[in-house]
Protein backbone atom coordinates (compact mmCIF):
# COMPACT_ATOMS: atom_id res chain seq x y z
CA UNK A 1 0.00 0.00 0.00
CA UNK A 2 1.27 3.08 -1.10
CA UNK A 3 2.55 5.12 2.13
CA UNK A 4 1.03 8.68 1.31
CA UNK A 5 -2.86 6.70 1.16
CA UNK A 6 -1.96 4.79 4.97
CA UNK A 7 -0.86 7.89 6.18
CA UNK A 8 -4.57 9.19 5.38
CA UNK A 9 -5.68 6.93 7.92
CA UNK A 10 -3.79 8.69 11.04
CA UNK A 11 -5.21 11.69 12.27
CA UNK A 12 -2.68 14.18 11.47
CA UNK A 13 -3.83 17.78 10.09
CA UNK A 14 -2.17 19.43 7.04
CA UNK A 15 -0.69 18.05 3.51
CA UNK A 16 1.76 15.60 3.49
CA UNK A 17 4.76 16.94 1.51
CA UNK A 18 7.31 14.28 2.06
CA UNK A 19 7.75 10.64 3.40
CA UNK A 20 11.17 9.18 3.59
CA UNK A 21 12.87 6.08 5.56
CA UNK A 22 14.52 7.42 8.71
CA UNK A 23 16.72 5.90 11.09
CA UNK A 24 18.61 2.57 11.32
CA UNK A 25 16.36 -0.49 12.58
CA UNK A 26 17.25 -3.72 12.44
CA UNK A 27 13.65 -4.45 13.10
CA UNK A 28 10.85 -2.14 12.33
CA UNK A 29 10.53 -0.43 8.97
CA UNK A 30 10.68 3.75 9.88
CA UNK A 31 9.47 6.69 7.98
CA UNK A 32 9.61 10.37 8.77
CA UNK A 33 6.18 12.57 7.69
CA UNK A 34 6.08 15.79 6.95
CA UNK A 35 2.71 17.45 7.09
CA UNK A 36 2.41 21.25 6.34
CA UNK A 37 -0.55 23.55 7.16
CA UNK A 38 -0.97 27.53 6.26
CA UNK A 39 0.91 28.67 9.59
CA UNK A 40 2.66 25.08 10.98
CA UNK A 41 4.61 22.15 9.80
CA UNK A 42 4.10 19.35 11.67
CA UNK A 43 6.27 16.10 11.56
CA UNK A 44 5.24 12.17 12.56
CA UNK A 45 6.88 9.39 12.37
CA UNK A 46 4.74 6.69 10.54
CA UNK A 47 6.01 2.57 11.61
CA UNK A 48 5.59 -0.81 10.07
CA UNK A 49 6.01 -3.52 13.18
CA UNK A 50 7.91 -6.28 11.84
CA UNK A 51 4.91 -8.98 12.99
CA UNK A 52 8.24 -11.72 12.37
CA UNK A 53 9.49 -10.21 15.30
CA UNK A 54 6.67 -9.15 17.46
CA UNK A 55 4.43 -11.80 16.56
CA UNK A 56 1.44 -10.03 18.79
CA UNK A 57 1.97 -6.45 17.68
CA UNK A 58 -1.42 -5.78 19.18
CA UNK A 59 0.23 -6.04 22.55
CA UNK A 60 3.11 -4.13 21.45
CA UNK A 61 0.43 -0.63 21.16
CA UNK A 62 -1.51 -1.92 24.42
CA UNK A 63 2.09 -1.58 25.87
CA UNK A 64 2.96 1.79 24.00
CA UNK A 65 -0.30 3.23 25.48
CA UNK A 66 0.06 1.86 29.25
CA UNK A 67 3.70 2.92 29.07
CA UNK A 68 3.05 6.72 28.07
CA UNK A 69 0.03 6.55 30.19
CA UNK A 70 2.18 6.21 33.55
CA UNK A 71 4.91 8.50 31.94
CA UNK A 72 3.55 11.57 30.32
CA UNK A 73 1.79 12.83 33.89
CA UNK A 74 5.42 12.43 35.39
CA UNK A 75 7.30 14.34 33.19
CA UNK A 76 4.53 16.83 33.46
CA UNK A 77 4.72 16.97 37.04
CA UNK A 78 8.48 17.35 36.98
CA UNK A 79 8.44 19.75 33.95
CA UNK A 80 6.45 22.54 36.46
CA UNK A 81 9.30 22.21 38.74
CA UNK A 82 11.77 22.49 36.70
CA UNK A 83 13.95 26.00 36.43
CA UNK A 84 16.69 23.41 34.73
CA UNK A 85 17.65 23.77 30.82
CA UNK A 86 16.43 20.38 30.36
CA UNK A 87 13.39 19.25 29.19
CA UNK A 88 11.93 15.37 29.51
CA UNK A 89 10.22 14.12 26.45
CA UNK A 90 8.70 10.86 25.53
CA UNK A 91 7.03 10.32 22.03
CA UNK A 92 2.93 10.06 22.03
CA UNK A 93 1.12 7.88 19.89
CA UNK A 94 -1.10 9.58 16.85
CA UNK A 95 -4.34 8.05 16.47
CA UNK A 96 -6.14 7.25 13.14
CA UNK A 97 -9.35 9.22 11.76
CA UNK A 98 -11.53 6.38 13.59
CA UNK A 99 -9.68 6.38 16.77
CA UNK A 100 -7.42 3.38 17.13
CA UNK A 101 -4.04 3.01 18.18
CA UNK A 102 -3.09 1.56 14.95
CA UNK A 103 -3.77 0.64 11.40
CA UNK A 104 -3.86 -2.67 9.80
CA UNK A 105 -3.15 -2.91 6.22
CA UNK A 106 -4.39 -5.45 3.41
CA UNK A 107 -1.18 -7.68 3.78
CA UNK A 108 -2.22 -7.77 7.58
CA UNK A 109 1.08 -5.36 8.57
CA UNK A 110 0.68 -3.25 11.78
CA UNK A 111 1.40 0.49 11.33
CA UNK A 112 1.46 3.04 13.69
CA UNK A 113 2.05 6.81 14.04
CA UNK A 114 3.72 8.56 16.93
CA UNK A 115 5.16 12.04 17.39
CA UNK A 116 8.56 12.78 16.67
CA UNK A 117 10.81 14.37 19.24
CA UNK A 118 11.19 17.91 18.43
CA UNK A 119 14.67 19.55 17.72
CA UNK A 120 16.75 16.49 18.78
CA UNK A 121 19.12 13.73 17.70
CA UNK A 122 19.60 10.71 17.67
CA UNK A 123 23.60 9.43 17.18
CA UNK A 124 24.63 6.58 15.61
CA UNK A 125 27.85 6.59 17.72
CA UNK A 126 28.97 8.98 20.48
CA UNK A 127 29.96 11.98 20.05
CA UNK A 128 32.32 12.45 23.01
CA UNK A 129 32.66 12.31 26.76
CA UNK A 130 29.61 14.73 27.21
CA UNK A 131 27.16 13.04 25.02
CA UNK A 132 28.23 9.82 26.59
CA UNK A 133 26.98 11.08 30.40
CA UNK A 134 24.11 12.68 28.65
CA UNK A 135 23.28 9.00 27.58
CA UNK A 136 23.76 7.56 31.09
CA UNK A 137 21.66 10.39 32.44
CA UNK A 138 18.72 9.00 30.15
CA UNK A 139 18.86 5.86 30.84
CA UNK A 140 18.86 6.77 34.83
CA UNK A 141 16.03 8.67 34.21
CA UNK A 142 14.30 6.54 32.71
CA UNK A 143 14.34 3.57 34.78
CA UNK A 144 13.48 5.93 37.40
CA UNK A 145 10.15 7.01 34.94
CA UNK A 146 9.46 3.04 34.49
CA UNK A 147 10.11 1.99 38.10
CA UNK A 148 6.50 2.29 39.58
CA UNK A 149 5.05 1.36 36.27
CA UNK A 150 2.99 -1.85 37.39
CA UNK A 151 3.81 -4.82 35.71
CA UNK A 152 0.85 -6.32 35.25
CA UNK A 153 -0.50 -3.80 33.15
CA UNK A 154 2.04 -4.72 30.15
CA UNK A 155 1.88 -7.85 27.93
CA UNK A 156 5.55 -9.61 27.89
CA UNK A 157 6.12 -8.32 24.19
CA UNK A 158 8.90 -10.82 23.56
CA UNK A 159 8.90 -13.26 26.10
CA UNK A 160 12.45 -14.67 27.19
CA UNK A 161 14.20 -11.45 25.32
CA UNK A 162 17.48 -10.56 27.17
CA UNK A 163 17.50 -14.16 28.63
CA UNK A 164 21.05 -15.28 27.45
CA UNK A 165 20.69 -19.21 28.19
CA UNK A 166 17.72 -19.37 26.19
CA UNK A 167 19.42 -17.69 22.92
CA UNK A 168 21.88 -20.50 23.71
CA UNK A 169 19.18 -23.08 23.88
CA UNK A 170 18.37 -21.52 20.70
CA UNK A 171 21.34 -21.53 19.08
CA UNK A 172 21.70 -25.07 19.72
CA UNK A 173 18.40 -25.87 18.51
CA UNK A 174 19.16 -23.68 15.34
CA UNK A 175 22.06 -26.55 14.53
CA UNK A 176 19.96 -29.21 15.05
CA UNK A 177 17.02 -28.65 13.14
CA UNK A 178 18.10 -25.85 10.42
CA UNK A 179 19.00 -28.27 7.32
CA UNK A 180 21.93 -25.49 6.26
CA UNK A 181 23.02 -23.99 9.51
CA UNK A 182 25.79 -27.02 9.77
CA UNK A 183 26.78 -26.10 6.41
CA UNK A 184 27.47 -22.14 7.12
CA UNK A 185 29.35 -23.21 10.23
CA UNK A 186 31.66 -25.29 8.37
CA UNK A 187 31.97 -23.03 5.17
CA UNK A 188 34.13 -20.73 7.10
CA UNK A 189 37.12 -20.45 9.84
CA UNK A 190 35.28 -17.03 11.27
CA UNK A 191 31.97 -19.10 11.39
CA UNK A 192 34.18 -21.63 13.60
CA UNK A 193 35.69 -19.24 15.53
CA UNK A 194 32.72 -17.67 16.33
CA UNK A 195 31.42 -21.38 17.60
CA UNK A 196 34.89 -21.74 19.50
CA UNK A 197 33.99 -18.41 21.28
CA UNK A 198 30.35 -19.22 22.36
CA UNK A 199 31.57 -22.74 23.72
CA UNK A 200 34.01 -21.26 26.06
CA UNK A 201 31.36 -19.11 27.37
CA UNK A 202 29.11 -21.49 27.89
CA UNK A 203 29.20 -21.34 31.65
CA UNK A 204 29.09 -17.50 31.83
CA UNK A 205 26.27 -17.32 30.21
CA UNK A 206 23.93 -18.13 33.12
CA UNK A 207 25.15 -15.52 35.38
CA UNK A 208 22.44 -13.11 35.81
CA UNK A 209 19.92 -15.33 34.53
CA UNK A 210 21.48 -17.32 38.33
CA UNK A 211 21.50 -14.32 40.34
CA UNK A 212 17.39 -13.34 39.67
CA UNK A 213 16.78 -17.13 40.28
CA UNK A 214 18.71 -16.88 43.80
CA UNK A 215 17.15 -13.35 44.38
CA UNK A 216 20.26 -11.95 44.48
CA UNK A 217 18.72 -9.32 41.96
CA UNK A 218 14.98 -8.77 40.85
CA UNK A 219 12.89 -7.97 38.26
CA UNK A 220 11.95 -4.38 36.95
CA UNK A 221 10.81 -2.38 34.42
CA UNK A 222 14.12 -2.23 31.82
CA UNK A 223 13.97 -0.33 28.23
CA UNK A 224 15.10 -3.92 26.84
CA UNK A 225 17.01 -1.90 23.58
CA UNK A 226 18.98 1.39 25.43
CA UNK A 227 21.83 1.71 22.22
CA UNK A 228 23.13 5.05 21.55
CA UNK A 229 20.86 5.37 18.41
CA UNK A 230 17.33 5.13 20.97
CA UNK A 231 18.59 8.15 23.07
CA UNK A 232 17.78 11.39 21.81
CA UNK A 233 20.46 14.31 22.52
CA UNK A 234 18.53 17.87 22.64
CA UNK A 235 19.63 19.63 19.35
CA UNK A 236 19.99 23.50 21.42
CA UNK A 237 20.95 22.46 24.85
CA UNK A 238 23.30 19.14 23.89
CA UNK A 239 21.41 17.71 27.34
CA UNK A 240 19.60 14.08 26.99
CA UNK A 241 16.08 14.80 26.59
CA UNK A 242 14.25 11.54 25.43
CA UNK A 243 14.35 7.54 25.29
CA UNK A 244 12.91 6.30 22.10
CA UNK A 245 12.05 2.59 20.32
CA UNK A 246 9.96 1.73 23.29
CA UNK A 247 8.40 -1.72 22.08
CA UNK A 248 10.92 -3.76 24.52
CA UNK A 249 10.04 -1.93 27.71
CA UNK A 250 9.14 -4.90 29.82
CA UNK A 251 9.91 -6.60 33.69
CA UNK A 252 13.43 -7.92 33.21
CA UNK A 253 16.87 -7.39 34.54
CA UNK A 254 17.87 -2.91 34.52
CA UNK A 255 21.49 -4.33 34.05
CA UNK A 256 20.56 -5.64 30.82
CA UNK A 257 19.96 -1.72 30.04
CA UNK A 258 23.24 -0.69 31.40
CA UNK A 259 25.24 -2.98 29.82
CA UNK A 260 23.63 -2.32 26.64
CA UNK A 261 23.75 0.99 26.48
CA UNK A 262 27.79 0.67 27.41
CA UNK A 263 28.62 -1.77 24.83
CA UNK A 264 27.01 0.57 22.02
CA UNK A 265 28.07 3.88 23.42
CA UNK A 266 31.75 2.62 24.04
CA UNK A 267 32.39 1.26 20.82
CA UNK A 268 33.24 3.91 17.90
CA UNK A 269 33.27 1.45 15.19
CA UNK A 270 29.37 0.43 15.35
CA UNK A 271 28.38 -2.52 14.71
CA UNK A 272 28.95 -2.93 11.18
CA UNK A 273 32.61 -2.22 10.97
CA UNK A 274 34.62 -5.01 9.01
CA UNK A 275 38.56 -4.22 10.09
CA UNK A 276 38.16 -5.81 13.63
CA UNK A 277 41.16 -3.77 15.19
CA UNK A 278 38.91 -0.87 15.31
CA UNK A 279 36.57 -2.62 17.52
CA UNK A 280 37.74 -1.14 20.95
CA UNK A 281 35.64 -0.86 24.70
CA UNK A 282 36.59 2.91 25.32
CA UNK A 283 36.97 3.52 29.19
CA UNK A 284 36.78 6.85 29.11
CA UNK A 285 33.46 6.84 27.29
CA UNK A 286 32.30 4.27 29.72
CA UNK A 287 33.21 6.29 32.98
CA UNK A 288 31.70 9.40 31.40
CA UNK A 289 28.34 7.11 31.10
CA UNK A 290 28.31 5.45 34.35
CA UNK A 291 29.15 8.83 35.81
CA UNK A 292 25.54 10.08 34.33
CA UNK A 293 23.60 7.35 35.24
CA UNK A 294 24.63 7.45 38.54
CA UNK A 295 23.37 11.42 39.24
CA UNK A 296 19.46 9.05 38.96
CA UNK A 297 20.56 6.14 39.62
CA UNK A 298 22.41 6.38 42.74
CA UNK A 299 19.25 5.91 44.94
CA UNK A 300 17.67 2.74 43.49
CA UNK A 301 20.60 0.39 43.10
CA UNK A 302 21.87 -2.15 45.64
CA UNK A 303 24.64 -3.53 46.87
CA UNK A 304 24.06 -6.62 45.00
CA UNK A 305 22.76 -4.68 41.92
CA UNK A 306 26.01 -3.12 41.81
CA UNK A 307 27.98 -6.68 41.99
CA UNK A 308 26.63 -7.62 38.57
CA UNK A 309 27.32 -4.11 36.73
CA UNK A 310 30.77 -5.41 35.37
CA UNK A 311 29.37 -8.84 34.13
CA UNK A 312 26.42 -7.26 32.75
CA UNK A 313 28.45 -4.98 30.26
CA UNK A 314 30.37 -8.59 29.20
CA UNK A 315 27.14 -10.63 28.99
CA UNK A 316 24.72 -8.60 26.87
CA UNK A 317 27.79 -7.97 24.25
CA UNK A 318 27.89 -11.74 24.30
CA UNK A 319 24.11 -12.48 23.94
CA UNK A 320 24.01 -10.19 21.08
CA UNK A 321 26.79 -11.49 18.95
CA UNK A 322 25.22 -15.01 20.13
CA UNK A 323 22.00 -13.98 18.66
CA UNK A 324 23.31 -12.30 15.32
CA UNK A 325 25.59 -15.67 14.79
CA UNK A 326 22.62 -17.61 15.65
CA UNK A 327 20.36 -15.34 13.13
CA UNK A 328 23.30 -15.63 10.35
CA UNK A 329 23.03 -19.79 11.03
CA UNK A 330 19.44 -20.16 10.37
CA UNK A 331 19.40 -17.89 7.32
CA UNK A 332 19.10 -14.14 8.59
CA UNK A 333 15.49 -14.66 9.41
CA UNK A 334 15.31 -11.82 12.42
CA UNK A 335 18.15 -8.82 11.86
CA UNK A 336 17.28 -7.43 8.73
CA UNK A 337 20.05 -7.45 6.55
CA UNK A 338 21.73 -5.32 3.53
CA UNK A 339 24.15 -8.24 1.98
CA UNK A 340 24.21 -12.04 3.08
CA UNK A 341 27.00 -12.06 5.31
CA UNK A 342 25.94 -8.95 7.66
CA UNK A 343 25.18 -10.94 10.51
CA UNK A 344 28.22 -13.25 10.21
CA UNK A 345 30.42 -9.84 10.54
CA UNK A 346 27.71 -8.18 13.19
CA UNK A 347 28.94 -11.23 15.48
CA UNK A 348 32.23 -11.04 14.97
CA UNK A 349 32.32 -7.37 16.02
CA UNK A 350 30.08 -7.82 19.11
CA UNK A 351 32.52 -11.24 19.75
CA UNK A 352 35.54 -8.75 19.34
CA UNK A 353 34.28 -6.04 21.70
CA UNK A 354 33.36 -8.75 24.16
CA UNK A 355 37.16 -9.96 24.24
CA UNK A 356 38.15 -6.31 24.75
CA UNK A 357 36.06 -5.51 27.44
CA UNK A 358 37.48 -9.48 29.42
CA UNK A 359 40.65 -7.30 28.56
CA UNK A 360 39.66 -4.71 30.55
CA UNK A 361 38.24 -6.34 33.19
CA UNK A 362 40.22 -4.56 36.11
CA UNK A 363 39.88 -1.02 35.23
CA UNK A 364 36.19 -1.22 35.00
CA UNK A 365 35.57 -3.05 38.20
CA UNK A 366 37.70 -0.38 39.50
CA UNK A 367 35.43 2.03 38.07
CA UNK A 368 32.51 0.57 38.95
CA UNK A 369 33.11 0.39 42.41
CA UNK A 370 34.22 4.22 42.27
CA UNK A 371 30.75 5.61 41.54
C1 LIG B 1 17.55 -4.53 17.28
O1 LIG B 1 15.51 -2.54 15.92
P1 LIG B 1 16.73 -2.09 16.58
O2 LIG B 1 17.84 -1.89 15.62
O3 LIG B 1 16.50 -0.86 17.46
C2 LIG B 1 17.19 -5.49 18.39
C3 LIG B 1 18.04 -5.23 19.64
C4 LIG B 1 19.51 -5.26 19.28
C5 LIG B 1 19.78 -4.28 18.15
C6 LIG B 1 21.23 -4.33 17.72
C7 LIG B 1 13.55 -6.19 19.13
O4 LIG B 1 17.16 -3.24 17.64
O5 LIG B 1 17.77 -6.20 20.62
O6 LIG B 1 20.31 -4.96 20.39
O7 LIG B 1 18.94 -4.57 17.02
N1 LIG B 1 15.77 -5.37 18.73
C8 LIG B 1 14.98 -6.45 18.83
O8 LIG B 1 21.49 -3.29 16.83
O9 LIG B 1 15.39 -7.59 18.69
MG1 LIG C 1 14.61 -1.64 18.65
Amino acid sequence: MELSLLMKAFNVSGRLVTINPTGNGNVNDTFLAIFRNTFAEEQVILQRVNSNVFPKPEAIMHNLRQLTAHVHPKLEAEAEGDTADRVWQMPRIVQTRDGKDFFVDEAGDLWRVITKIASATAFEEAQGAEHAAECGAVLGHFHWLVSDLDPHTMIDPLPGFHITPAYLAKYDETLKQVPLAGERLNASMEARRMAMFIEERRGFAATLQQALDAGELKLRMMHGDPKVNNIMIDDFTGKGTAMIDLDTVSPGLIHYDFGDALRSICNHAGEDEQNLSKVVFDLDLCAAFCKGYMTHARGFLTAADRKYLYDAIRLITFELGLRFFQDYLAGSVYFKIRHPEQNLNRARVQFRLCESIEARERPIRDLLAGL
